[in-house]
């Protein structure tokens, strides 16, 4: 049985960028995500190499069966890719929503905790399990409007580093990739409650924004290293953006 390699958040983005990359990679795919509709369209298109999984990451019992699934495959758990995640509002601190904050509490935070938990086992049980992690720059910078995104992702990436130091030792190598300005179809569309023309101006001007395959090229090839080699952080930017407020915009 091939490796098989699970991604969360799989519906879209980058997400389904890296399941499509994975699968050319030689790993069979469990696509994981909300939208079932999406999931076998994705699975559908890449063929017999994925399996499609209906999965909520805020939920418990959907991780479970997710867990279950890729039990039932057989195979050897070689890769996590724990994506599943998102922002909600761009409100400041002083007026932010306490739903929006929990929501990205859970969904960034406790579903990485979550799915990690889930598949350790079979991940460590392989002998050369691998989990990448989808962080953000907004892991290591703030900026206004972003308190509830940047604290859950300085939150996921404390996660993410106390798990490299626990798992020291065992045969399960922790990776982060911090992505900035990535344009996908729903990132900045959610954030904005699905205000098309807000979502839009995030990228108003800039020429070449990194799109979901460059991150999933990036994954890719942190995760296709010997497995000796643990790519602890990778912070990938677009060229017009040299920091979080440094954005060359073309007039
Ligand atoms: C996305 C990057 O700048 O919107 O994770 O926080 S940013």
């Amino acid at each position: 049985m091939q490796k098989i390699a699970v991604v969360t958040g799989a519906s879209s983005g980058i997400g389904a960028a890296t399941a499509r990359r994975l699968a050319t990679e030689g790993f069979h795919v469990v696509a994981a995500a909300r939208r079932a509709d999406r999931l076998a369209e994705l699975v559908a298109e890449i063929g017999p190499e994925a399996t499609a999984v209906e999965c909520d990451v805020t939920s418990d019992a959907s991780v479970a069966r997710l867990a279950e699934v890729v039990t039932g495959l057989g195979g050897p758990l070689a890769l996590l890719v724990n994506n599943a995640g998102g922002a909600r509002g761009l409100d400041p601190v002083a007026t932010g929503s306490v739903e929006d904050w929990k929501w990205m509490y859970d969904v960034n935070v406790l579903g990485t905790l979550r799915v990690t938990q889930a598949l350790l086992p079979a991940l460590e049980a392989s002998g050369a399990g691998t989990i990448v992690t989808v962080g953000s720059t907004a892991a290591f910078t703030t900026y206004e409007g972003g308190g509830g995104y940047t604290a859950a992702k300085h939150a996921q990436t404390a996660v993410v580093g106390t798990l490299r130091l626990e798992l020291c030792g065992k045969p399960v190598r922790v990776i982060e990739i911090d992505p900035g300005m990535v344009r996908t179809d729903e990132f900045s569309l959610n954030r904005f409650g699905g205000d098309r023309t807000k979502a839009d101006s995030i990228y108003d001007g800039v020429k070449e924004p990194l799109v979901a395959e460059d991150i999933a090229d990036v994954i890719a090839f942190a995760a296709t290293r010997p497995q000796h080699v643990n790519i602890d952080r990778l912070v990938i930017r677009p060229i017009a953006q040299a920091a979080q407020h440094k954005v060359h915009r073309e007039q």
